[in-house]
């Protein structure tokens, strides 16, 4: 029990959330917005440096940068950093950090009398990070899954496809397109493990969760595998350090962030993972069967699945769970609230009247559909926008908003039958997630609780916890999952919306029609 600080270094910003177990509270939380504060010496724009040719980067020196920077501000904030039992991160998953052989010298060294920036800034053989947002990498993804056996070989042995954004790719562009500076690369680090090793003043391994993100990774045995290796380019597995246990302490901060930052000596560090697979644990997705929806823009779908399932179909990515046992899925349904402003705005209502037309209109909606493809989609895949009506009249506004939420609770029914997952909570955050209506829809077609769940920063607070936990296991005094999440991740009961038995027999009728309505459009 004590305090725990999870730090997120995403795209555009680099943030600290503290939590204290004794209370269960979060009693800060602070950013670093990368523009603000580096735009000009950095050439960033959102966090980004756009090459053209679609390669996205950023500058890990920037990080480095943020990292101190964040240590100043959780300080200002009146966090006593020497408080801190210890402290775990997550990192945008996919981008790759390439240090020479320069690199491990200059982070044991580190002096507490110097920023830490001006210490490390001959550590790179590449001065920027390609990141997730990259879209130079078509020919390599093609090349990978070519040299492993095929598309369905990568897919069963790391738990995806290729895809642009992920690690091995980018990696693979590199040797190929910059020899020379490949031939000075010694290490290659992910975001995450490039801003837990500054910590460390060491270089840490990638964890299994983001590891998974890398199309590098056996998903079953949590280890490097060497066909994907050999795969993507030349002697890559003595650049990269063995995969990390996420459980377990690496060991305490170095003495510079003591000296100069104020943290305890004691403070333990453990290993960081992704921004996607720190959420799931976040948002207390700790027991198969548990599932969040975040409406956004898009909505997205996390699941904890006790097996490594993949989908063929490339409907979702499968990462391994940084709980050490677990895996989770990702899916992203483009035509989110896009979809619902885009019905609300289209008969000028208001967000209250859309929650009046979902409760004067009936479960099932007498059979009318809507397949809401107001953008082209992702799941499932649909090249061009098209929104299909049937049996349903554009002139009637209660079967035309009710059909937009019906469409999206169904098809995210539909698209996570792979995870081959009986859902059995389903916590709903996001803006669309305090309409009651829209719950009771997603609860009766689900033939689950669904619960309203407030975040902050899942992805900080999923690395909280995992400090949290990893700090108890390392005293001998683990603790279970579930008990570490609970405090911080359950919402009150009294918000709940059950199942409705009635309709659940009602959508479990009309799935077949929207399957086949689907299958006849979609592509
Ligand atoms: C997930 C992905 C993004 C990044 C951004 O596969 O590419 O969510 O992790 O933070």
């Amino acid at each position: 029990m004590g305090n725990f600080l999870g730090i997120d270094a995403s795209t555009q910003s680099m943030t600290g959330l503290v939590i204290n177990t004794d209370t269960a509270t979060i009693v800060a939380e602070v950013s670093v917005n990368f523009d603000e504060h580096y735009a000009e010496r950095y050439g960033v724009s959102n966090g980004v440096i756009d090459l053209g040719d679609g390669q996205m980067h950023s500058a890990p020196l920037m990080w480095a940068e943020a990292l101190e920077q964040l240590c100043r501000q959780l300080s200002d904030s009146g966090v006593h950093l020497g408080d801190m039992d210890a402290v775990c991160g997550s990192g945008q998953q996919h981008g790759t950090v390439y240090l020479n052989d320069q690199a491990a010298t200059a982070l044991s060294g580190l002096s507490a009398r110097a920023d830490l920036a001006g210490q490390i800034e001959g550590i790179f053989s590449r001065a920027t990070a390609p990141i997730w947002m990259d879209r130079s990498t078509g020919e390599q993804c093609r090349q990978i899954e070519a040299g492993v056996g095929g598309r369905e070989a990568l897919l069963q042995l790391t738990g995806n496809t290729a895809f642009e954004r992920f690690s091995g790719p980018q990696i693979r562009r590199f040797w190929q397109t910059e020899p020379d500076a490949w031939g000075r690369t010694r290490n290659i680090s992910l975001v995450s493990s490039f801003v837990s090793s500054l910590l460390a003043g060491r270089l840490v391994g990638v964890d299994a969760g983001d590891g998974s993100g890398t199309n590098l990774m056996d998903i079953r045995n949590r280890q490097w595998s060497p066909a994907a290796l050999e795969a993507t380019a030349p002697d890559l597995g003595r650049r990269l350090l063995p995969v990390a246990d996420a459980t377990a302490v690496v060991g305490a901060v170095h003495p510079f962030w003591v000296e100069r930052h104020g943290f305890s000596p004691d403070c333990q560090l453990l290993p960081f993972s992704g921004d996607n697979p720190s959420s799931l644990i976040g948002l207390g997705l700790v027991q198969p069967g548990q599932v969040a929806l975040s409406l956004g823009t898009s909505d997205t779908l996390f699941a904890c699945m006790d097996q490594a399932r993949v989908s063929t179909t490339g409907e979702g990515a499968l990462f391994a769970s940084p709980d050490g046992t677990h895996y989770m899925a990702l899916i992203c349904f483009l035509n989110g609230s896009l979809a619902r402003e885009a019905v609300r705005d289209r008969y000028g209502l208001d967000w209250a009247d859309f929650a009046g037309a979902l409760a004067r209109s009936p479960a099932g909606n007498g059979g009318g559909l809507m397949l809401p493809w107001f953008a082209p989609e992702i799941v499932p895949h649909v090249s061009a926008a098209k929104v299909i009506r049937h049996e349903l009249d554009e002139g009637v506004v209660e079967a035309n908003v009710r059909a937009v939420i019906e469409a999206q609770a169904l098809s995210s029914r539909i698209h996570s039958e792979w995870m081959g997952v009986a859902i059995n909570s389903l916590n709903v955050t996001g803006g669309a997630s305090t309409n009651r209506q829209i719950l009771q829809i997603f609860a009766d077609v689900h033939g689950c609780p669904v619960q309203p769940f407030e975040t902050t920063n899942a992805a900080a607070l999923g690395a909280a916890l995992r400090a949290a936990h990893g700090h108890a296991r390392a005293r001998g005094a683990a603790q279970e999952w579930s008990a570490v999440v609970a405090p911080f991740t359950s919402p009150p009961a009294a918000t709940r919306v059950e199942p409705n038995p009635a309709h659940r027999r009602t959508y479990d009728a009309l799935l077949a029609s929207y399957r086949a309505l689907e299958s006849q459009h979609a592509g």
